[in-house]
């Protein structure tokens, strides 16, 4: 059962976290996908501030864990989770994001900036590199594990059926899955066009082991991560964390125009009042 004094920590890190995402987007002249950031900032934080073994001082430890953010897309969301752990520096951020000479891209580039582990944007093709990673570790009896985030909309690439296929034939238990399920894809909901229930049973059939949970509940997001199974387990792991695009931004949630979007001064100032309300418990959620 988790700690409620590490919840806390962790809730206030993941409302700061919202607060710096609009923010920027208020900031940036262009557009930003907030929905799926906001959707997958509690998950981030957990991952980066509780779950996972990783160490800003030292981002080429053999021993780190390895996170891939396969929705590139929602590379900004990566960026603030591992800024206020210490990676970067928001200002920065700031000022450079989305700019062609930036190393804070629309979407991670490993190249440009130490400490992201994968250069992701192009959908579907996270989870078949994880698989190589986590293969490569067991192979050279390393202990850590291999984390890699993906959206439900994503999930309708074939690639990561065949990855998902081929870590479940290699039994590879260094290998966790997270899925963003936040039920809605680019431009619709899930249903509306492609079907992707009976889901959990998807991956089961694909010999993963399956937890669902509330991705917006902190204390199912540490109870889920401090639970994985050894390394040695039989199954790689997938989190089917429930979400909601936008969460927290009234105007935002479960609305398909809000995949992506630019905040005028007034959204900006509408939608912060509304994460802090949010947070207040001042507001039902949609
Ligand atoms: C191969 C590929 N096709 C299309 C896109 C354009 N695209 C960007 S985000 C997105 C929708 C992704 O939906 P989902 O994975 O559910 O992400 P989330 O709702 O969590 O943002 C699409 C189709 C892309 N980045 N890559």
């Amino acid at each position: 059962m988790a700690d409620p004094k590490e919840v806390k920590r962790l809730e206030e890190l993941a409302y700061e976290m919202r607060k710096k995402l609009i923010n920027l987007c208020g900031a940036y002249d262009g557009v930003v996908h907030i929905g799926g950031d906001l959707s997958m900032t509690d998950l981030l934080i957990g991952l980066y501030h509780h779950g996972m073994r990783v160490d800003p001082s030292d981002i080429k430890s053999p021993t780190r864990d390895r996170f891939l953010l396969s929705k590139g897309h929602g590379a900004v969301c990566m960026y603030i989770a591992m800024c206020l752990r210490g990676y970067f520096d928001y200002d920065e951020i700031v000022k450079t994001y989305g700019r062609l000479d930036s190393a804070y891209g629309m979407h991670p580039c490993k190249i440009q900036l130490p400490g992201v582990e994968c250069s992701t944007g192009s959908l579907g093709q996270g989870l078949a590199i994880a698989v190589g990673l986590a293969f490569s570790a067991r192979q050279r009896k390393e202990a850590h594990r291999v984390f890699c985030m993906m959206g439900d909309g994503e999930t309708c690439e074939g690639e990561v059926w065949e990855a998902a296929n081929t870590a479940g034939s290699y039994k590879l238990g260094n290998l966790v899955g997270i899925i963003d399920r936040n039920k809605q894809l680019m431009t619709s909901f899930d249903g509306d066009y492609m079907r992707l229930e009976p889901y959990a049973d998807k991956w089961r059939a694909f010999n993963w082991d399956v937890v669902e949970l509330d991705g917006h509940d902190m204390g199912q997001i540490i109870d889920a991560l401090d639970n994985l199974p050894p390394i040695t387990n039989e199954k790689p792991t997938v989190l089917i964390a429930s979400t909601i695009k936008g969460k927290g931004v009234s105007f935002m949630e479960k609305n398909v125009g809000w995949h992506a979007g630019a905040l005028s001064k007034e959204d900006t100032e509408k939608a912060i009042a509304d994460i802090e309300a949010d947070y207040a418990g001042e507001r039902s959620a949609a």
